[in-house]
């Protein structure tokens, strides 16, 4: 896995790239639609990979090792075999997933214990059976076990729970470095930045991680109830350090203006629930702005869901029928809206890349942002 920059945008921080994987090229910057279980809920991967052109997808080690567990991933041979998904799939580590889903859980210096939320069983994930869990799983890309702490944290709970994150970091570098993939093909572990919002232990985490020269790198902790311009200053603080030749990842971001102005302060790669989770509750973005496809107005409009959009939904469906399904709760209205918001958060990415390469992203991108937060 190699990452090579074909533009440097001149007025920002952007960059378009390709991160070379044994199962594909993934233009930067990508959007990761998230595939919790395995599976985008709602979408068959023919859509992801013929109608929506997704690139990767995004896993969660917590759900699938929790269902349908690891004996039946190993025995299927690694989750690409298992679901059929031929492209690459990065997994999130499970430390967000514990402390946002499970019950009970509980931070030791050796991992999180933690009850699952689905048979109230218990559980231990330390630095080490994350890795073998990840390595199991089979993802091309694994990430590091960490500890988000919320945006509001203090600075005494953010310095120690920092200082936990890089101890089970060395770990996780040790075991990965230990062992091998299951099956074949390469893997590789993406460390993560954490150190909420202090500059200080920003520029540490990230300059302890750029020296570990791994094949991508993460910035965690953000998006998680700061403000979005303290967001802002936290990433650019932190992409000052992380190495420019290797894609960076924010993980669990976020709305399209959030990935516009992370993409202008060098962020790569994204991934966020939020076209797949607004869109089963019948919010759909556009590029003239978002629409609350519940709204009365829509009841008879029978004008193409998305007459801009690039997904066969827009055209197919109206607003008025869409409007329809999702109010009688019908699955095809979750599964269309969550497809047009995956092809629309990969369209915006695709231009974003095209900008970048034409010299003008700056101008289209402070464009673009005035149109996103309009509601129709
Ligand atoms: N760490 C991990 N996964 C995450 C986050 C994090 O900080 C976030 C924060 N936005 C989302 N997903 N491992």
């Amino acid at each position: 896995m190699y990452y090579t920059i074909e533009t440097q945008d001149k007025e920002t921080n952007a960059r378009a790239g390709i991160l070379h994987t044994e199962r594909g090229d993934i233009h930067t910057p990508i959007f990761m639609p998230v595939g919790t279980l395995g599976t985008v809920k709602g979408i068959h991967f023919k859509e992801l990979r013929e109608d929506v052109n997704a690139e990767i997808i995004l896993g969660n080690t917590y759900h699938l090792y929790l269902r349908p567990g690891l004996e039946v991933l190993e025995e299927a041979g690694g989750v690409h075999k298992f679901n059929g998904w031929d492209r690459p799939m990065l997994t999130d580590s499970g430390g967000f997933q514990v402390f946002s889903l499970a019950e009970n859980r509980k931070l030791t210096e050796e991992g999180a214990t933690f009850r699952s939320h689905i048979d109230g069983s218990k559980h231990l994930f330390t630095p080490e059976n994350v890795m073998d869990i990840q390595r199991i799983i089979g993802a091309d890309i694994m990430m590091a076990f960490d500890e988000c702490p919320p945006g509001d944290a203090l600075y005494d709970y953010a310095k120690k729970s920092l200082d936990l994150t890089e101890r089970w970091l060395d770990r996780c570098v040790k075991r990965f470095d230990e062992t091998q993939p299951k099956y074949g093909y390469e893997q590789q572990l993406f460390p993560i930045v954490q150190g909420c919002t202090y500059k200080d232990l920003r520029i540490r985490s990230a300059e302890n991680i750029a020296k570990l020269d791994r094949a991508g790198n993460a910035i965690g902790g953000l998006a998680v109830g700061e403000p979005a311009e303290v967001m802002y200053e936290m990433i650019s603080v932190v992409n000052e350090i992380l190495p420019k030749s290797k894609p960076r990842y924010l993980m669990g971001v976020g709305t399209p203006e959030n990935i516009l102005e992370a993409i202008a302060l060098g962020v790569d790669m994204f991934d966020c629930v939020m076209p797949t989770r607004n869109g089963r509750n019948g919010m759909i973005f556009t590029s003239e702005g978002s629409i609350n496809i519940k709204n009365k107005k829509w009841e008879k409009d029978f004008s193409p869901l998305d007459p801009d959009g690039t997904s066969f939904v827009d055209s197919a469906y109206s607003k008025a029928y869409v409007r329809h399904l999702i109010k009688a709760n019908e699955m095809l209205g979750a599964q269309i809206c969550s497809q047009h918001n995956i092809a629309f958060y990969l369209w915006l990415v695709r231009e974003a890349r095209t900008h970048i390469n034409n010299g003008n992203f700056n101008l289209w991108k402070n464009e673009m942002v005035k149109k996103l937060g309009v509601r129709l």
